[in-house]
């Protein structure tokens, strides 16, 4: 079979806060984990991201923060940097669309692709109105107004998107519109801006996200939660949307023309270019030539998928799409997996939303500065806002280390590794004469790869794990009834035969576990005395020879009670 080839990106987070659980558990920790197991297949993966620094949100961040936008996105940069490293999330790239090593091929990739779609004809130059807020004399963004929604009434629409009702919004429609910057109501000033016509394209994004109802070779399909939203938005009218900014942050609009003099592009219009000026930036750190991105951007071989946060559904799902289909010379995305959002529930309080102003979050760099990152990505994946929003509950987080990951997993490596030492010299025991019993937990090693290579290719991260999880506690069955711990007094044969078939037990776990928990795998690996090479998911149940030499047993997971850190 051809090698597989797939480009995986996350959500640029903006670079004007620090990362939290929820945005791990939304756009980052399933896709390392799809890339990881990729990997494992065989497959040739790039994994992309970087730091989203244009747009007002950087802006407002820099002005609170009373520094440059630049400052602000580069410092913010390398602190996301430090904590996806830290919880072993392994971009192959991590640009930024205005970090220095990037901006220059970012913004040349992001004119070409706006002077594309401005000879198809597919924009529309237009004098618009637009809120202006006259106190920081900046047009107001659509982010930075607040008001009552047209469409349901409820005060929480944004100038783009209702939080209630997630309609898109016309700004001008908002009851009692405010600027969320100043708190003035503000002014109806004209600007001129160049409108994508999503209208033109809509028939097009229609057939095509309808072809994404059926699963792909492997069985994946688009979420409904992604298709039925996306849909949904077709069915009510897309209507085309400036993408241009009267602001001096961002990447400048490629146009002779005076009425595009001191505008940028808007930044959802540059943001999802990223991507591909990563993927250049990569090829040209890699293979000396930045065009060469057009081999996983302008190939149809190469599979596209994006992770997200459902509010993320609109840019990837629609219009960046349809920014392609009007350039014509990409690929279109092979899926977008869109997680929920994940709540928070501190000890002894109510669940709540996370909330980044009201420091109601558990911030990725306090986390890894107490404990180690493998229980978070274990917790983070059981608990995956996969369909619908979910909730981190640190009671819980605790309790599920503590029962699932050391009683299961962390316990059944110990106890096998020790027998071993203890008794058969640190050696793989000899096969003996397998029984039924020796068989079935054999097989169920088998059974488990195959189940969670069939629930990865489907980007069920949650299933994928609970079908890992099942084997390590149906292994510590096999352990209580095969009792190797009675049988080393009477009949070390039967003894030996067991502890036998723990070790290639414990060797799939090793596999199996290594997209979910890499560092525990990785010492899992360490203590069978294997390489890399065994990660391969058809590897999985190639069993250890006797006699092989293994490593003293290491202790996988702590007993974690260490409830302070969350103490709200
Ligand atoms: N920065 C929105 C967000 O962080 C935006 C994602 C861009 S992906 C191209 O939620
Ligand atoms: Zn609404």
């Amino acid at each position: 079979m051809a090698q597989r080839r797939f480009l995986i990106t996350s959500g640029l987070p903006y670079s004007n806060g620090r990362l939290h659980v929820g945005h791990v558990a939304g756009a980052y920790l399933p896709a390392d984990i799809y890339v990881r197991y990729l990997r494992a297949t065989g497959a040739e993966v790039r994994f992309i991201c970087g730091s989203d620094d244009n747009g007002v949100a950087n802006l407002m961040a820099a002005r609170k923060e009373n520094t440059t936008p630049q400052e602000l996105s580069t410092r913010y940069h390398a602190s996301q940097q430090r904590d996806f490293a830290g919880l072993g999330i392994e971009f192959d790239i991590y640009g930024g669309t205005h970090q220095p090593d990037y901006v220059e091929l970012h913004n040349r990739i992001s004119q070409e692709l706006f002077l594309s779609i401005h000879k198809k004809g597919l924009f529309t130059k237009k004098r618009t109105k637009q809120l202006f807020d006259t106190e920081t004399n900046m047009f107001l963004a659509d982010r930075y107004v607040k008001g009552t929604c047209p469409h349901c009434k409820k005060a929480s629409a944004f100038g783009d998107q209702c939080e209630d009702c997630g309609a898109q919004i016309d700004p001008l429609t908002l009851i009692d519109p405010v600027s969320t910057v100043t708190g003035s109501t503000p002014e109806v000033r004209e600007t001129t801006h160049w409108f994508l016509r999503l209208d033109q394209l809509s028939d097009r994004l229609q057939a095509w996200l309808e072809s994404k109802r059926d699963a792909d070779s492997a069985g994946a399909t688009w979420r409904s939660t992604v298709l039925n939203f996306s849909l949904g938005q077709l069915a009510s009218g897309l209507r085309e949307r400036a993408m241009t900014r009267d602001l001096d942050w961002g990447v400048p609009v490629p146009l002779d023309d005076p009425d595009a003099a001191g505008k940028v592009l808007y930044v959802w219009f540059d943001a999802p270019i990223g991507y591909v000026s990563f993927t250049a930036k990569y090829c040209a750190e890699h293979e000396g030539d930045w065009k060469a991105y057009t081999r996983w951007w302008k190939d149809p071989e190469c599979k596209i998928v994006h992770f997200i946060g459902e509010d993320n559904t609109v840019f990837h799902a629609l219009t960046w799409p349809a920014m392609l289909m009007a350039d014509e010379s990409y690929q279109l995305p092979h899926n977008v997996v869109a997680n929920s959002f994940l709540n928070i529930k501190f000890p002894g309080q109510e669940e709540e939303k996370i909330s980044k102003s009201r420091g109601r979050a558990i911030w990725v760099e306090d986390y890894l500065g107490m404990f180690d990152p493998d229980p978070l990505r274990y917790y983070l994946t059981a608990i995956a806002p996969e369909t619908q929003r979910t909730a981190f509950d640190v009671d819980d987080f605790l309790a599920r280390n503590n029962t699932e990951l050391l009683a299961a997993f962390g316990n059944f490596v110990n106890r096998t590794l020790t027998f071993v030492h203890k008794y058969f010299d640190g050696q793989v025991p000899p096969v003996g004469e397998r029984d039924d019993v020796d068989r079935a937990q054999l097989a169920a090693c088998k059974d488990a790869a195959d189940a969670t290579a069939g629930h990865l290719e489907a980007c069920h991260f949650k299933a994928g794990l609970s079908a890992v999880m099942n084997l390590a506690r149906q292994a510590n069955g096999y352990f209580d009834t095969t009792a190797p711990f009675r049988s080393r007094k009477t009949d070390m044969d039967a003894c030996g035969r067991a502890v036998n078939v723990c070790v290639q037990t414990v060797r799939t776990l090793t596999t199996l576990m290594a997209p979910f928990l890499p560092f525990s795998a990785r010492k899992c690996l360490t203590m069978l005395r294997l390489g890399d090479d065994a990660l391969a998911w058809d590897q999985a149940v190639v069993e250890l020879p006797p006699g092989s030499p293994l490593a003293e047993p290491v202790i996988l997971f702590k007993k974690l009670d260490a409830a302070e850190l969350f103490e709200a």
